[in-house]
């Protein structure tokens, strides 16, 4: 297959590590597999301890986190059920990946994050909604962001802080990601914020809740998310927003929704969904 892109997630990790890491499907932790050679990796990014870091599992750091449990703010609970601990350590409820340790993830366990899709109709100059020639059923756009990390383009989804409600974060990491709130002065991220609040307070859509086929996931920690669907009905609302690109992104764009997208990780699959219930042109 392939190496992805997102094998230059990081130059001090080994290209082959990536390779192995890319997809875990099937590779379960109860079938032998003799020919499996682990390779041990955490980012200096992780192991130098930010906030957003857990430190190493152990009695010399006598840190010893609760899994499958609401850890003081940190949810290590899966999406996905109870997953294994194996001698302290947790595995990945999708099987091995071939790397051990966190690589590139801040948490043991499940690193929880959440994808906000913003969509609306596609419409031509007189605002009517355009068909698509061959299924005849209308276009939809979302707003999709360029990862800096890797190139890739992605739903500008990000991490859920320690106690946070998943709907502040989709909120937030839309308004960092696709409009630089973070780069604003308190008066004009006041303004974005009362522009995308009814919209964020719409009736929305939950698409999908479980694990991310991340680029990042390991053997001991993973990405699992909570992505919800935010449709702009009559386009007056986010359609008419000043989309800047901020934070983790390096551009933001409405981009349109059918099955030839390519997007990070199992994104397009979420917008599958979506244009499935909405009745928009997939394929
Ligand atoms: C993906 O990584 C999630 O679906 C979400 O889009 C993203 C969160 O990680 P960061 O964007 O914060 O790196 O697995
Ligand atoms: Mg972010
Ligand atoms: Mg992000």
């Amino acid at each position: 297959a392939p190496l992805s892109q997102c094998s230059q997630l990081s130059q001090s990790a080994p290209t082959r590590m990536w390779r192995v890491a890319r997809r875990n499907d099937g590779v379960s932790w109860g079938s032998t597999c003799p020919k499996y050679s682990q390779v041990r990796y955490t980012a200096p990014a992780v192991s130098s301890g930010p906030v957003w870091a857990d430190p190493e599992i152990g009695v010399d750091s006598g840190f010893c986190p609760k899994f499958n449990a609401l850890d003081n703010a940190v949810d290590r609970r899966s999406h996905e059920g109870t997953y294994r601990v194996d001698n302290g350590y947790p595995l990945n409820p999708h099987g091995r990946t071939g790397i051990t340790g966190r690589g590139l993830l801040g948490r043991w366990g499940p690193n929880h994050a959440a994808d906000p899709i913003i969509t609306r109709w596609k419409r031509d100059s007189e605002g009517r909604k355009v068909l698509h020639p061959g299924s005849k059923n209308p276009i939809l756009q979302f707003v999709s962001i360029k990862r800096k990390d890797c190139g890739e383009w992605a739903i500008p989804g990000g991490m859920v802080d320690p106690g946070e409600r998943v709907s502040v974060t989709l909120r937030r990491e839309f308004g960092e990601e696709a409009l630089n709130a973070l780069q604003k002065t308190k008066e004009q991220r006041e303004r974005l914020k009362q522009q995308i609040t009814e919209l964020f307070n719409s009736p929305s859509f939950q698409v999908y809740k479980g694990y991310v086929d991340d680029p990042r996931n390991t053997d001991n920690a993973w990405m699992e998310t909570v992505a919800v669907n935010y449709h702009d009905t009559s386009g007056s609302s986010v359609a008419q927003l000043p989309l800047e690109a901020g934070d983790d992104a390096g551009k933001v764009a409405w981009v349109e929704i059918d099955s030839t997208l390519r997007l990070y990780a199992n994104h397009a699959r979420f917008l599958e969904i979506i244009a499935r219930e909405r009745g928009a042109h997939w394929e």
